[in-house]
């Protein structure tokens, strides 16, 4: 007999499983399940790379016969419908599980509480919500492009102690220490595809990979806000398109001025994808990233970029890294600092690494 407290356990357990392949199952969300029997468990699995198979199924063959009777832990609600793989619901009921304990439910209209309506009616035990708003945050990416029709979006900012992002014309300053910038690759494992200006591509000439060892296969997808295709063919994203996708974000009028058509061209030709469609508009862009499957953006900048994204509001959270060093003049000056933080935003969390301090904020809604 599990309790309410065996119950939580449990899906806290899952909910940290689940963490494990954010980023890699693009379109799918990263599920988790564990199938548990007399507080033992016997099977655990998390949505594969490329998102299939399903959790359920993996942690059903792990657990065998001893899933007879069981308890399934799903971080979201098993889905009903017949899609690349059947439906999780049916395993778990072919599998002869007894009860089945459910952080968020489905919004995916194919499932959207058929899978909980399936599995009640072959007589299974229900029990849904547990641990709801940890299952949310875990789930926020895939859930915020569900029913927003759009990427979970974050901002990300490095600000030094005198409140700056960086110096004038000088390219890439170390504003945080080396765990700040391990975090920040790990976030880039975690996230979908990540998004800077073209003034920052220019300036720093960045990668935006992610470089942990043994996680370089995790990068994200890299976007410029590129309206006049400035971006480099030798700088470092260009030069990488290949191996990490790059895509450069123009209009559509770029099409009809033959300067921009060509660089268009000698883009594509070094494997960088030019989306037409307006920088200006990153509603539509965002709703076009939706469409590709792409759940969470990462925003790294520069000043004008972040001020676009907020000034649309379309960003979900904020995280700032602030550094203990100072820029000083001819310093960048960040849009808002520690204390003086745009409206509508509450901090959620604030970590210690090194001598930096991380502070995550959270949209109010
Ligand atoms: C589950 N367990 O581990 C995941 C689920 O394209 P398909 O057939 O793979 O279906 C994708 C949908 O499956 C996705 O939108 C979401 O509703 C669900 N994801 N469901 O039972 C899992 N990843
Ligand atoms: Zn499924």
């Amino acid at each position: 007999m599990s309790g309410v407290a065996d119950d939580n356990r449990f899906m806290a357990a899952a909910l940290r499983l689940c963490r494990r392949n954010l980023g890699l199952t693009a379109t799918n969300p990263s599920v988790a399940c564990l199938i548990v029997k007399d507080g033992v468990i016997l099977g655990s699995a998390v949505t594969a790379p490329g998102g299939r198979p399903h959790a359920e199924t993996q942690a059903l063959a792990e657990a065998g016969e001893a899933a007879r009777g069981a308890t399934a832990y799903v971080t979201l609600e098993p889905c009903s419908h017949h899609g690349k793989t059947p439906p999780c619901a049916d395993a778990l009921i072919a599998a002869g599980v007894a009860r089945v304990v459910v952080s968020v439910t489905d919004p995916d209209e194919r499932v959207a509480g058929r899978g909980l309506s399936m599995l009640r009616d072959a007589g299974i035990a229900i029990e849904t919500g547990v641990l709801e708003a940890e299952g949310r945050e875990a789930l926020a990416a895939y859930l915020t492009r569900q029913t927003k029709k759009r990427p979970y979006v974050t901002l990300k900012l490095a600000v030094s102690a005198d409140g700056m992002l960086g110096r004038l014309g000088t390219g890439q300053v170390a504003i945080t220490g080396p765990v700040s910038r391990g975090q920040v690759h790990v976030l880039r494992a975690e996230t979908d595809a990540i998004l800077i200006g073209i003034g920052t591509a220019l300036a720093d000439d960045p990668e935006l990979t992610c470089r942990l060892p043994g996680l370089e296969a995790r990068s994200p997808v890299r976007i410029v806000l590129d309206p006049r295709l400035e971006l480099p063919v030798a700088s470092k994203l260009a030069r990488t398109a290949r191996e990490v996708p790059v895509i450069a974000v123009t209009t559509k009028e770029s099409a009809h001025d033959p300067a921009l058509a060509a660089r268009h061209e000698t883009l594509e030709a070094e494997g960088v994808e030019v989306l037409t469609c307006d920088p200006r508009r990153l509603d539509a862009l965002l709703a076009a990233l939706a469409t590709r499957g792409i759940s969470s953006l990462l925003v790294e900048g520069g000043a004008r970029a972040v001020r676009s994204f907020l000034d649309a509001g379309l960003v979900d959270r904020i995280l700032l890294f602030n550094g203990a060093g100072t820029i000083g003049k001819d310093g960048v000056a960040s849009p808002f600092v520690s204390g003086r933080m745009p409206d509508g935003f509450s901090l959620r969390r604030t970590a210690h690494y090194g001598a930096d301090c991380l502070q995550e904020y959270e949209r109010d809604d």
